[in-house]
């Protein structure tokens, strides 16, 4: 029971692996409003005008962009709320998550 001595001894201490990480990523559309896109950017992953305006402009172009990684719950999680936002107000805008290699 406890923390014993020998957790917490860097030579003898179990390896504690990192969690798997999620990419969360935004897919094009043809429908979606570049300026809602933005604004969905920015109130579900904190970015700035500029960075969601970067990210919003790299989906357009090439099909998808990866916002950001996070633990799988928190990604899926954000996904789920960015595409249930667009849903709410009729858009088709879809974000998806996969795992990093
Ligand atoms: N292609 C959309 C338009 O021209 C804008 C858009 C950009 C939509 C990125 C989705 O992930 C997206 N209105």
């Amino acid at each position: 029971m406890g923390i014993s001595d020998s957790d917490l001894d860097v030579k003898t201490r179990p390896k504690t692996e990192r969690p798997r990480l999620y990419k969360v990523i935004l897919l094009n559309d043809d429908f979606t409003p570049r300026e809602f896109v933005v604004r969905v950017l920015k109130a579900e992953f904190r970015m700035n005008e500029s960075q969601a305006h970067q990210v919003m402009m790299t989906a357009h172009r090439r099909g998808s962009c990866v916002v950001a990684v996070f633990v799988q719950d928190v990604a899926e999680t954000k996904a789920t709320r960015a595409t249930d936002a667009a849903r709410k107000m009729g858009y088709p805008l879809l974000f998806t998550t996969e795992p990093e290699e």
